[in-house]
């Protein structure tokens, strides 16, 4: 594998912060612990047939609830910056609302207090889409009004806590996933009756209100650390220089990015195609609500791992007004637009049922991207990359027999990806920190434990954790381009 070239134009600059993620549910495991009480993934996979490949659930995972103390040390001694995770809200709340279980705030305390210890400043993402059961079983969840109350109430609890602690605040991660790409089975849990195409719009509507209500809580709590919120997507790349392939771009970044983007970052409001092409059932803000959304986001956080190839549909764009035939986007987005990732000579990600190969190294795009993002939304307080990734493809790890420590078409990936953030950051893009998905091997949600996203293996026997060759890819870009040090810590116990 190529080492990474040194280009004296290169540089990440002071107070760079740069680290890598995870989140409750795909980690931690003991889901019976504590007090915790079940969220709807934990339902998920008990309850329905093949939700993941191997009908593998969430109960032990990578056991880092006990283990989080060695993970925090490895990383730390690799000379990490930040460790990224997240709360899971039915620890908190074992009902989602009500009474606060004071063994999971302890918990978070020494998570919080390992990370400090360690010299590794912790990010925390407060919903990374872990939903307490009783709230869906009782309201719908994201679908009810009712959870932008409950959500502040959470966010009250976990600032008062650990506010002084804290690097870095996401509200909400990936509201597109959990809103649009993985809607909940069909009369699986009840107590909604928004028609299906209609509730990607109801559940986008809700958090975007639980989130700015959310940062400006903070604020007026004076706690410490930014406050954003988690965005996805990848680069969207015209097919052919058409003009119907310039709109349909144009329409994939208004449903995506820009369905929460533009509210937050730039006018308080949805984009004005999505107004016109949902319409009667776009939820509407009012001017106070729209006064609260703007501006509520101190960071652009986006995670980006891939990029696909937008086109207009064969059959012209449709009338958003009932079912889509996809049952995985039941929003109107697929009426819109259509896309490929079959032209860019990527490599490409394990394919597992039943995901598609989303995931491409498609990381020439990145440079544009970054602009994209910055020239559009126009972020006073610079973006992040909050989440990149790939997983090493299944033919790869046989042909070499090793699962595990060595992942080369990964390592480029990694290496790649942060060439071209230094091509942004020298063209002056102001990017502030990465977090690279993610700690260790985990739970992948529908693809189980098959798709492999660690910096780090961990055999599921025996919860060893070991790290791979594109873990050090990653470190060695801080350490040719870094303005701040790269300085491991070590604790002794
Ligand atoms: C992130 O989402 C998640 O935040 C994280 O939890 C996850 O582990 C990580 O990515 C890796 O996947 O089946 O073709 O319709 C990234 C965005 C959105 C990518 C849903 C996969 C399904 C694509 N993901 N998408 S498809």
């Amino acid at each position: 594998i190529p080492l990474m070239s040194k280009n004296e134009s290169w540089k990440f600059p002071a107070g760079f912060w740069w680290g890598v993620a995870s989140a409750a549910f795909q980690v931690e495991g003991a889901v019976k612990a504590e007090g915790r009480g079940p969220s709807i993934w934990d339902a998920l996979l008990h309850r329905v047939e093949g939700y993941t490949v191997a009908n593998q659930t969430g109960d032990i995972t990578d056991n880092q609830y006990y283990l989080y103390k060695q993970d925090i040390a490895r990383i730390a001694a690799l000379g990490v910056k930040t460790y990224s995770f997240s709360i899971s809200w039915s620890r908190v709340f074992p009902f989602g609302n009500g009474p606060v279980n004071e063994l999971a705030l302890a918990h978070y305390d020494d998570v919080i207090n390992t990370c400090i210890e360690y010299g590794v400043e912790p990010s925390v993402t407060l919903y990374h889409w872990d939903l307490p059961l009783n709230l869906q079983n009782t309201y719908g969840g994201w679908l009810g009004p009712q959870i932008v109350d409950d959500f502040v109430a959470y966010a009250k609890v976990v600032f008062g806590r650990y506010g002084n602690r804290v690097a870095r605040w996401f509200t909400v991660n990936e509201p597109i996933v959990f809103c649009d790409n993985y809607p909940l089975p069909d009369n699986y849990f009840t107590n909604t009756s928004i028609p299906k195409v209609q509730q990607p719009y109801w559940c986008g509507h809700h958090v975007i209100l639980a989130h700015a209500n959310a940062y400006h809580l903070a604020k007026s709590m004076g706690i410490n650390g930014t406050v954003s919120f988690k965005t996805n997507g990848g680069y969207k790349i015209p097919l052919t220089n058409s003009s119907e392939d310039a709109i349909a771009v144009q329409r994939a970044w208004d449903f995506n990015e820009g369905w929460f983007a533009n509210p937050i970052f730039l006018t308080g409001d949805y984009p004005q195609y999505l107004k016109e092409f949902v319409s009667g059932f776009l939820p509407e803000f009012t001017d106070a609500e729209k006064s609260l959304i703007n501006g509520s986001a101190d960071i652009f956080a986006h995670d980006a791992y891939t990029s696909q190839f937008y086109m207009a549909p064969d059959s012209g764009i449709a009338a958003c007004t009932s079912n889509t035939s996809n049952p995985l986007y039941p929003s109107c987005a697929n009426t819109t637009y259509t896309y490929t990732t079959a032209d860019g000579g990527w490599n490409v990600g394990p394919a597992a049922d039943p995901l598609s190969p989303w995931l491409h190294k498609a990381t020439d795009w990145v440079p544009l991207f970054l602009h994209y993002i910055q020239d559009t939304w126009k972020p006073t307080g610079g973006i992040a990359v909050t989440e990149f990734g790939f997983a090493e493809p299944f033919e790869v790890l046989k042909t070499i027999k090793a699962d595990i420590l060595f992942d080369p078409i990964r390592s480029s990936y990694y290496r790649e990806y942060m060439e071209a953030i230094l091509i942004a950051i020298s063209e002056g893009v102001d990017v502030k920190g990465t977090l690279a998905w993610s700690i260790v091997d985990n739970l992948e949600w529908n693809s189980g434990f098959q798709v492999k996203f660690g910096m780090q293996y961990v055999n599921l026997t025996t919860q060893e954790r070991a790290y791979k060759a594109s873990f050090f890819e990653y470190v060695n870009a801080f350490k040719l381009y870094g303005t701040d040090p790269v300085t491991p810590h070590f604790v002794s116990s």
